[in-house]
């Protein structure tokens, strides 16, 4: 039997911890190299930090899988009922340049149903989670989507990064087409703290045209706990097993942007 509430409580204490070592290790010069290119870095840290993540998941659930962007735990994902999908430090590049606007989120998904999302800010000491029919909190307080916003009148989220499959969709869309149809456009440059707070209100919408799961399976389940709407650009349901595009909305924006979006991007 899985206790998804013991899970939760270990889940947001793990990720307040990676947090506060995060902040530390910010202390003295941060390494990096490149991955796929030079706008695909990876730090000591985000290595660090998936490493304690992975100990302390298999310390206390050695039958479960784990997902990491750094890819600590090496089995295949298929073989496991129980995932723990992971982003040690979301916003690589801004924990480099900024030492701000990164997150730690994790989330476990138990036979591909999301069941828990956390998503800890440490640079603003802000913890968001949620729990599958829990409700979502940010620091305590309980987060629900409950005032209607149009389109107009909407502040939307985007990552602006190429890749080959953000130049299939058109990258121009979003940075051209998208900001004439709404009040603005912000870019914070981490997915997972964008989601967060887009279940927050502080944002009406996020969308992107290629994320990984461990960018926004922690977001997707917070956000769905607030009541907002989370899918592909196809208004499809997100799986946590591949990468995606993703739209994520204040619930009653959602209809009206995906109206627009299906439209755009035809
Ligand atoms: P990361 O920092 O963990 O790499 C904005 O750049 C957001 O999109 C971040 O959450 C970043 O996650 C994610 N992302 C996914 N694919 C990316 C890519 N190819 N280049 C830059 N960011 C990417
Ligand atoms: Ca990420």
């Amino acid at each position: 039997m899985c206790d998804f509430n013991q899970m939760f409580e270990q889940a947001k204490a793990w990720a307040i911890e990676a947090g506060k070592l995060s902040l530390a290790r910010l202390e003295s010069p941060i390494q990096f190299t490149y991955k796929s290119s030079p706008s695909d870095l990876v730090t000591h840290v985000d290595k660090e930090v998936e490493e304690f993540l992975v100990n302390m998941i298999l310390k206390h659930y050695p039958d479960h899988g784990i997902v990491g962007e750094e890819g600590t735990f090496e089995r295949d994902p298929k073989d496991f009922e129980t995932l723990w999908i992971i982003d040690p430090i979301d916003g690589t590049t801004n924990f480099i340049h900024q030492k701000l606007n990164y997150v730690i989120s994790i989330a476990v998904v138990h036979q591909e149903v999301g069941m828990i999302g956390i998503i800890y800010d440490p640079s603003r000491d802000e913890l968001f989670c949620g729990r599958k029919g829990e409700g979502a909190y940010l620091n305590g307080q309980r987060l629900r989507l409950e005032l209607p916003v149009k389109q107009q009148e909407a502040l939307i989220c985007t990552s602006l990064f190429w890749n080959q499959r953000a130049e299939k969709y058109g990258l121009e869309k979003v940075v051209y087409d998208l900001p004439r149809t709404c009040r603005g456009i912000r870019v914070y440059g981490c997915a997972a703290l964008e989601m967060a707070y887009v279940a927050a209100g502080r944002v009406d919408a996020y969308v992107s045209l290629h994320l990984n799961p461990w960018d926004f399976a922690g977001g997707k389940v917070i956000l769905e706990e607030a009541g907002g709407s989370v899918s592909n650009l196809e208004g499809e349901e997100l799986s946590f097993s591949g990468a995606s595009t993703v739209v994520a909305s204040n619930p009653f924006l959602y209809p009206e942007l995906m109206a627009y979006m299906k439209q755009s991007f035809n």
